[in-house]
């Protein structure tokens, strides 16, 4: 497998500066075009605002790449052939010399490989509600197990099973850990009605905690709730995932399906303002993450 880093992405690692890696399922499936590109641009806009250097992952012509162009960001917002990549995909996209967009694990892969400690994105993928029967749980999970990259993300949507995913997440080892908060929380919304392991208050005390679990080799997960003026109504929220859950269910979405088809349904059953909290709560990410590299690197 060829890793390929960008200019820019080659020459801050070279030169030890902070280096936030950037998420491409987001784009390519899990916002409609044009606002995933905007997102995308403008996420990398604001980690260079905070003194870092944004490197987007992907898989580009089978090269697994951290550090886009905009023409690459463009084709991951607008092809309908980019495939959804996560752990089991990159070794196949690889040999086939495809484009993909790669998930939160396999970000974290390309991440690790790089050199890259800190990510930002959305929300993770987790324990499906009912995985008790079809075992559906997210690669993302496991990546978090055995991969030392810190994910920032807005907790995770109630689409899954939250509690479930907690669970799964503590006997893998994983820490999860709220910012400025106690409460783990749902993406959408602040509260989740669990909680997290540990709060943190600072940029400072995440990278002094990322530095101390990369001696172990597992990742961390960041839940940095949704900004206040821009959470949802938990109740609208609920109603929409109920619904998209049903449909989901009567069509027979199976395998990687599944994650993709509800969030779309999540936004269509929301009239758009789901996607609008979606991008703010992405920016959010995209800057504490940047906070937390460039403490990291002090
Ligand atoms: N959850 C979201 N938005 C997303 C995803 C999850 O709120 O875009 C994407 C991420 O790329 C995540 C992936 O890694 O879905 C998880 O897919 P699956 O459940 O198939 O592992
Ligand atoms: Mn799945």
């Amino acid at each position: 497998m060829r890793l390929v880093l960008s200019k820019e992405v080659e020459r801050a690692i070279s030169e030890n500066r902070p280096v936030v890696a950037l998420e491409s399922t987001i784009i390519s499936h899990g916002m409609p075009y044009p606002k995933n590109l905007e997102v995308a641009l403008r996420c990398e806009e604001i980690v260079r605002s905070e003194g870092a250097t944004p490197a987007t992952c992907a898989v580009i012509g089978g090269a697994l790449c951290a550090g886009l162009d905009d023409e690459q960001l463009e084709h991951l917002a607008t092809a309908r052939d980019i495939e959804k990549l996560s752990r089991r995909d990159l070794a196949l996209a690889s040999c086939r010399e495809l484009d993909g967009a790669t998930t939160v694990a396999a970000t974290m892969i390309i991440a690790h490989m790089a050199g890259i400690e800190v990510f930002a994105t959305g929300g993770v993928g987790g324990v499906h509600r009912g995985a008790q029967t079809t075992m559906d749980i997210s690669a993302d999970l496991e990546e978090l197990s055995r991969t030392p990259v810190a994910v920032v993300c807005a907790g995770v949507k109630s689409i899954l099973d939250i509690g479930l995913t907690l669970e799964y997440l503590e006997t893998k080892g994983v820490p999860v850990v709220a910012y400025r908060t106690e409460e783990f929380p749902a993406f959408y919304t602040r509260q989740s009605g669990y909680y997290a392991d540990a709060r943190l208050d600072s940029p400072e005390e995440a990278a002094e905690l990322i530095a101390a679990q990369r001696k172990l080799g597992t990742g961390i997960l960041i839940a940095n709730p949704i900004p206040e003026e821009y959470s949802m109504d938990g109740a609208v929220v609920e109603r929409a995932i109920a619904a998209a859950l049903e449909e989901a269910r009567t069509a027979g979405v199976r395998g990687k399906a599944v994650t993709p088809f509800l969030l779309e349904r999540v936004r269509q059953e929301t009239s758009g303002d789901s996607l609008e909290a979606n991008a703010e709560l992405v920016y959010s990410n995209a800057r504490l993450a940047a906070r937390i590299a460039v403490c990291a690197k002090n």
